[in-house]
C-alpha cells in the first residue's frame, strides 16, 4: 500500500461557557483534569498514539495557558518533520476572528497547502476517551467517501447537545441524515432511548475538506460550523459515512473503559468524569501504559508524601488520586483527585472533591463535593460544600447537582 500522509487538526478555540468559572481565565481545552492533565492531553495523546505526528492545534479564546501547556509538554523533535503546533487566530482572511470551527480551518488553509496531506483528521479538544484514529482513517479510505464522522450511542434526552446521525438501513456505514443539536428526534430502531451522536471527530479526504470550507466561507447564511454546516454539506452530497466508536479497539483497554467517551462540557459532567477515574475499578483507566495519556512532566516536583503529624493527625488518602508534590500532613482524603503541589494540613478533611494544582487547605477545614481551582488558599476552619446557601452567599458557584466550584483567583476570607 502506498504510504498515506495524514495531518491532524485539533479544534481548540471553544469558549466553554458552561464550565465557568473554570474557563474564566483559560480556554476549555486548557482546564486541568485528573490531577496532572489538561483536557487537551486526551485528544493529543490519542493522535500521537495513533501514529500521527503532524498536528496543528487551532486556538483562539484566552489561549495563553493552552499555548504555554502545548509548548512545554508537546514539543516534538523536528528531525523527522514532526510537530504539535499551536496556531493562534491571525485574521488571515480579513478583519475578523474565527466565525466558527469551519472558519478556523478555512483561515488556516495555508497550513494544509504547505503540508499537503492526503487525509485530515479533525478532532475536538475537550473529551475524555481513548481512540485509535488510524483505525478510523483505514475505514474512511476503504469507504471511498470524502467525510467520515465518528459516532457513539448517547441517551436520547441529550440529543440537543450533539449532532445526531441517521444511517441508511441498507448500508449502516452511510449517513442518510445529520441534524446538529436537534430539539426533538427519534431514537434508534433497536434502542428507542438512544441516538447515534457525532463525537465531533472527523476524517476528511484533504481536497474535499479544502473545497468544502472554501465554499462555506462564501456562504453568507452559514454559521461556519463543522457540525452545523460542513458535515451536512457532505451528507447532502451523499458522501458522508459513519465510524462506530464501538469498532475501535485500543491496546490495553479494559471491558469497563473500552467504550468510554465523555463530553465534559458542563461542571457536573466534569465532576462525574473525575469520579470515574477514582472508582475502585476505574471506569476510565488512566493506568493503561499501552496507550498512555501524556502530560507535562513536572520533574521539579517531589513525590507525594503522607505525614502522621501527631495524635489524631494521620495523613491518609483512600480511593483517591494524589499527584506529585502533594503533602498530606495529618489530613484525611477520600474519593478525591488532588492536583500537583497541593498542601493539605492537619484535621482537614477532603471528600468527593477535585482539588487542582498548588491549593492549600488549612487546619480543620472541611471540603465535600467541591471543585477547587489552582493556587487557591483555603484558610483554617473553612467549610466548603456543606451548605449550599452559605456557599452561594460567599459568591461561589453551586451546580444543579450540588457541586460547589471555586474559580482561580478567588480570595477566601477566614470564616471564624
Ligand atoms: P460542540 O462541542 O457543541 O459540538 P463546538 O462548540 O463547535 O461544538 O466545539 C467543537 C470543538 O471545536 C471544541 O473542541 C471547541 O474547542 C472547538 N471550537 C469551537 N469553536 C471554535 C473556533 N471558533 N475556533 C477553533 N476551535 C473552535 C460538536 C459537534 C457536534 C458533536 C459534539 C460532540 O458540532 O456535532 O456531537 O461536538 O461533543
Amino acid at each position: 500500500m502506498v504510504a498515506t500522509k495524514v495531518l491532524a487538526i485539533v479544534l481548540a478555540g471553544g469558549e466553554g461557557k458552561r464550565l465557568m468559572p473554570l474557563t474564566l481565565d483559560r480556554a476549555k481545552p486548557a482546564v486541568p483534569f485528573g490531577g496532572s492533565y489538561r483536557l487537551i492531553d486526551f485528544a493529543l495523546s490519542n493522535i500521537v498514539n495513533s501514529g500521527y505526528l503532524q498536528v496543528v492545534v487551532l486556538t483562539q479564546y484566552k489561549s495563553h495557558s493552552l499555548d504555554t501547556h502545548i509548548a512545554k509538554t508537546w514539543r516534538m523533535s523536528s528531525l523527522l518533520g514532526n510537530y504539535v503546533a499551536p496556531v493562534p487566530a491571525q485574521q488571515r482572511m480579513g478583519k475578523h476572528w474565527y466565525l466558527g470551527s469551519a472558519d478556523a480551518i478555512y483561515q488556516n488553509l495555508n497550513i494544509i497547502g504547505d503540508s499537503k496531506p492526503d487525509y485530515i483528521v479533525v478532532v475536538g479538544a475537550d473529551h475524555v476517551y481513548r481512540m485509535d484514529f488510524s483505525q478510523m482513517v483505514e475505514a474512511h479510505i476503504e469507504s471511498g467517501r470524502s467525510c467520515t464522522v465518528a459516532a457513539i450511542r448517547q441517551p436520547i434526552e441529550q440529543s440537543d447537545q450533539f449532532g445526531v446521525i441517521e444511517v441508511d438501513p441498507e448500508d449502516p456505514t452511510r449517513i442518510s441524515q445529520f441534524v446538529e443539536k436537534p430539539k426533538e428526534t427519534q431514537g434508534l430502531p433497536d434502542d428507542p432511548e438512544s441516538v447515534l451522536a457525532s463525537m465531533g471527530n472527523y476524517v476528511f479526504t484533504a481536497d474535499a475538506l479544502v473545497e468544502a470550507v472554501t465554499k462555506d466561507a462564501e456562504d453568507a447564511d452559514s454559521k461556519h460550523d463543522m457540525g452545523g454546516d460542513i458535515v451536512p454539506h457532505f451528507v447532502n452530497l451523499d458522501d458522508a459515512g459513519v465510524y462506530d466508536f464501538i469498532r475501535n479497539d485500543v491496546p490495553g483497554s479494559t471491558d469497563r473503559d473500552r467504550d468510554y467517551w465523555r463530553d465534559v462540557g458542563t461542571l457536573d459532567a466534569f465532576y462525574e468524569a473525575h469520579m470515574d477515574l477514582i472508582s475502585i475499578h476505574p471506569i476510565f483507566n488512566l493506568y493503561n501504559t499501552a496507550w498512555p495519556v501524556f502530560t507535562e512532566s513536572r520533574s521539579a516536583l517531589a513525590p507525594a508524601k503522607f505525614v502522621h503529624a501527631g495524635p489524631g493527625r494521620v495523613g491518609t488518602a483512600v480511593d483517591s488520586i494524589v499527584s506529585a508534590g502533594v503533602v498530606v500532613s495529618g489530613a484525611q482524603i477520600s474519593n478525591s483527585v488532588i492536583g500537583p503541589g497541593a498542601q493539605l494540613h492537619s484535621w482537614s478533611s477532603i471528600s468527593d472533591s477535585v482539588i487542582m494544582d498548588n491549593v492549600t487547605v488549612g487546619r480543620h477545614s472541611q471540603i465535600h463535593r467541591a471543585i477547587i481551582d489552582k493556587d487557591i488558599d483555603i484558610p483554617p476552619r473553612t467549610q466548603i460544600g456543606l451548605n449550599r446557601e452559605e456557599d452561594l452567599a460567599r459568591g461561589w458557584t453551586v451546580t444543579d447537582s450540588g457541586i460547589t466550584v471555586i474559580g482561580k483567583g478567588t480570595i477566601i476570607e477566614p470564616q471564624h
